[in-house]
C-alpha cells in the first residue's frame, strides 16, 4: 500500500519527456500512457498513476548505448551479461533511476514497472502488468504477431495476456538470435504456468 500523498503535474512531465525522445517515440509513449489509463480503469488502480509510469516508461531509450553503460557503472545500478550484449535494454533500468533523479518520482510502484516493462518478471503487481502490456498493445505498435487477440485478452486476463505476450517475445529472440534475458525466460515459465493450472484453451 502506498501511503504517499503525491500530486503529479503530468502536462509537465509531458513536457519534458518530450524534449528527450524523438517524435515516433514520444507518440508511442502517449499511446503507451493512455492505454496504461485505460487498463488501470478496468483492473483498479490509480489512472494517474499508470500514467506517469507510461510517460515515463521509455525515458532514458534515447541515450546512446554506451552512455547507457557508463550511466549505470557510475550509478551503481547492476549490469548483467546479457544487458551487455544487447544494451538497449538498459532503457528500463536507465529509465527507473531517470524518472526517480529528474522528474521526482519516488513511488516504487511506478519505479518498479519501469523497470521490469521490457523483461517482465514472475509476480508481477498490477501496476507492472498493466505498463508490460500497455508497452505491447498501444494503437501504433503494429509489428507484433496476433496483436488483435492479444489487445482483447488485455482486458479479459491480465495473466493470460502475459502469456502470450512473453511467449510471442521469447519466439520472436528465437528467430532472430538474440540473447535472452534470465528475467524475460522466467516471466514466461511464470505465465506459462499459470495458464497450465488454469487448463485454458490455446486461444492463438
Ligand atoms: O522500448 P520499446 O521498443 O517500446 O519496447 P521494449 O522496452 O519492450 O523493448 C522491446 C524489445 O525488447 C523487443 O524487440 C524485444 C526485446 N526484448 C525483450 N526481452 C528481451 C529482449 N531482447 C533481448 N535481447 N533479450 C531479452 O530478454
Ligand atoms: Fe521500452
Ligand atoms: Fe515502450
Amino acid at each position: 500500500m502506498n501511503m504517499e500523498n503525491v500530486t503529479y503535474d503530468l502536462r509537465k512531465m509531458e513536457k519534458t519527456v518530450k524534449k528527450y525522445i524523438d517524435k515516433e517515440r514520444f507518440e508511442h509513449t502517449q499511446g503507451v500512457r493512455y492505454t496504461c489509463a485505460a487498463l488501470a480503469m478496468k483492473y483498479g488502480c490509480s489512472v494517474t498513476e499508470a500514467q506517469v509510469a507510461g510517460l515515463l516508461h521509455d525515458c532514458a531509450k534515447n541515450i546512446p548505448n554506451d552512455k547507457k553503460i557508463k550511466l549505470c557503472r557510475k550509478h551503481h545500478l547492476s549490469v548483467s551479461k546479457f544487458e551487455l550484449e544487447s544494451p538497449y535494454l538498459l532503457h528500463a533500468k536507465l529509465g527507473a533511476w531517470v524518472a526517480a533523479q529528474k522528474y521526482n518520482v519516488s513511488n516504487v510502484e511506478i519505479l518498479s514497472a519501469i523497470t521490469y516493462h521490457t523483461t517482465g518478471k514472475p509476480e508481477m503487481s498490477t501496476l507492472e502488468k498493466i505498463v508490460f502490456i500497455a508497452d505491447y498493445i498501444e494503437p501504433k505498435r503494429d509489428k507484433a504477431a496476433h496483436l488483435d487477440v492479444i489487445r482483447r485478452i488485455a482486458f479479459e486476463d491480465m495473466d493470460e495476456c502475459i502469456y502470450l505476450i512473453t511467449r510471442d517475445t521469447l519466439e520472436y529472440l528465437n528467430a532472430n538470435p538474440k540473447s535472452i534475458d534470465d528475467m524475460t525466460q522466467h516471466a514466461y515459465d511464470y505465465y506459462k504456468n499459470l495458464h497450465e493450472k488454469k487448463e485454458l484453451q490455446e486461444v492463438i
